[in-house]
């Protein structure tokens, strides 16, 4: 059975046209003028776009004492319900367990999903079977992109040799390097510090992780893959001390990759000064929200081409999950979620206020990220021979975001009472009408594991540290001849 969107414009990350679309078996086969099929999804007034791609999601996450509520169910619905057709989310071994285990339990619980996903790997630990296993994770599912905690530490925080040691070798497999960028040992003591002071809400949380903490482990970081000859892409880039970093590291052609998410582009550490604990507990997620200067760092970069993905960190907790760190605010489950919301606030905050034109946003939510993934044209693309992952687009279409009224199944979202102007008419998974004017369709276990091709073309042309293994102009040894 053929579907036809018809009478919408097309926009892709570079041109917007008028055409209808043409969807068989999963696919886009035709794009072009008076198309016709069995099924007709019309468009009129709205923009036919690659579904949303985010790239960065915690469903189902064992984390700090609990695991996080949206799974692979209710995650990739909200996703769908948002306009986003596939997620990548973080595939997590506990320290001392292998990656494959560890994918083999992401493979169990994904099962589940209703739209697309990937995994990123997790790098939380080091040693000669992580060493091993990194190679199987490429060459047998496509997965190159491996991620470093460079905080929480004593639980998931790598040490620099480790990192160091990690990143060299996935840079000889063609990956790609990712980090949290914070540091965990000022982290810690700030922790420490404050608590012993008797700052114990969660107002005491951003605190302990100011900008600079950010910032000095983005560069680090950055230092660190420029040796091991790796690409590097930073998770939740919150301020500008790390932006900067990013920015000069570009300018000296080192390829690295910048990820804000849309609740730091949207929300500011105002949020935990409200008076309600609960209001600000449950916008605890690291790094913090910040204020309105580093927002506005952030979209100057995605403006500039600096920041080249907006992603959410989807790590959903209930309030009563919030409430484990009534007296102590280290044991607030770090997280907030944004999968239903991403692509209309930014849209509302980015395209409806000139910062970004629909291209631009085209772009950030799903072409680029395709391409760091290595699944570009597959996803991220209206194309002839693409998956037909698309979301129709209603500019005009407004609501108010409601935890009442949301998919994700937590009790409170931390967009309450925002206005959103554009939201999906359709969304298509994989030709799958799975969304219709609000109205979820979608099916459990629609969705498939997108294998990427390992390696990535953009790993190249980045360290002038690249013959760190040449041979040294001088070694010398042993003693001055004058002697000692
Ligand atoms: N930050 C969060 O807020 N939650 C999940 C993990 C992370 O790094
Ligand atoms: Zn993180
Ligand atoms: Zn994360
Ligand atoms: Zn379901």
């Amino acid at each position: 059975m053929t579907t036809v969107i018809k009478n919408g414009t097309v926009v892709t990350a570079d041109l917007s046209w008028k055409a209808d679309v043409l969807v068989d078996g999963g696919k886009i086969v035709e794009i072009g003028d008076n198309l016709s099929g069995d099924k007709e999804l019309d468009a009129t007034g709205c923009y036919v776009m690659p579904g949303g791609i985010d790239p960065h999601t915690h469903l189902e996450m064992p984390f700090m004492g609990t695991y996080s509520t949206d799974d692979f169910d209710s995650g990739t619905r909200a996703a769908l319900a948002g306009g986003t057709t596939m997620v990548v989310d973080f595939a997590l071994p506990s320290p001392g367990q292998g990656l494959l285990d560890a994918l083999q339990m992401w493979d169990n619980k994904s099962t589940r999903a209703h739209c697309d996903y990937s995994f990123h790997m997790a790098v939380t630990w080091w040693g000669e079977q992580v060493f091993d296993e990194m190679k199987t994770v490429i060459e047998t599912r496509g997965i190159n992109t491996f991620k470093h905690f460079m905080a929480y530490k004593g639980a998931l925080m790598v040490q620099d040799d480790e990192m160091f040691a990690s990143f060299q070798r996935i840079g000889e497999l063609g990956g790609i390097a990712m980090v949290h960028a914070e540091n965990g040992d000022v982290v810690a003591d700030l922790q420490a510090r404050l608590l012993a002071e008797g700052n114990t809400g969660p107002e005491a949380h951003a605190y302990s992780r100011p900008p600079q903490v950010e910032g000095e482990a983005a560069n680090r970081a950055i230092m660190i893959a420029d040796m091991a000859g790796v690409p590097l892409y930073i998770v939740h880039v919150s301020c500008e001390e790390a932006h900067e970093a990013i920015r000069r590291a570009l300018q000296q052609g080192k390829r690295v990759w910048g990820e804000p998410l849309i609740q730091h582009l949207t929300l500011d550490d105002s949020e935990y000064a409200h008076p309600d604990w609960d209001h600000a507990a449950r916008r605890v997620m690291s790094p913090p929200f910040r204020n309105a200067k580093h927002q506005d760092s952030l979209w100057a970069g995605l403006q500039a081409g600096s920041l080249s993905v907006v992603a959410t960190d989807h790590c959903a907790f209930t309030t009563e999950q919030k409430r484990y760190g009534v007296g102590d605010f280290t044991k607030i489950p770090n997280g907030t979620g944004g999968l239903e919301d991403r692509m209309p606030m930014l849209w509302t905050h980015g395209v409806e206020t000139g910062r970004l034109t629909k291209e631009e946003f085209v772009a950030v939510t799903s072409t680029n990220i395709a391409k760091v993934l290595n699944c570009y044209p597959r996803k991220g693309a209206i194309r002839v021979g693409s998956d037909a992952d698309i979301v129709v687009w209603d500019p005009a279409k407004t609501k108010t975001i409601a935890a009442a009224s949301q998919v994700s199944a937590i009790d409170y979202n931390v967009f309450e009472g925002k206005e959103v102007k554009g939201l999906p008419r359709y969304t298509l998974t994989r030709g799958q009408v799975a969304v219709t004017d609000g109205v979820l369709t979608s099916e459990e276990g629609h969705g498939k594991f997108v294998e990427r091709e390992g390696g990535t073309p953009t790993n190249t042309a980045l360290s002038k540290w690249k013959d760190l293994t040449a041979p040294r102009p001088v070694k010398r040894s042993g003693i001055p001849a004058s002697g000692v």
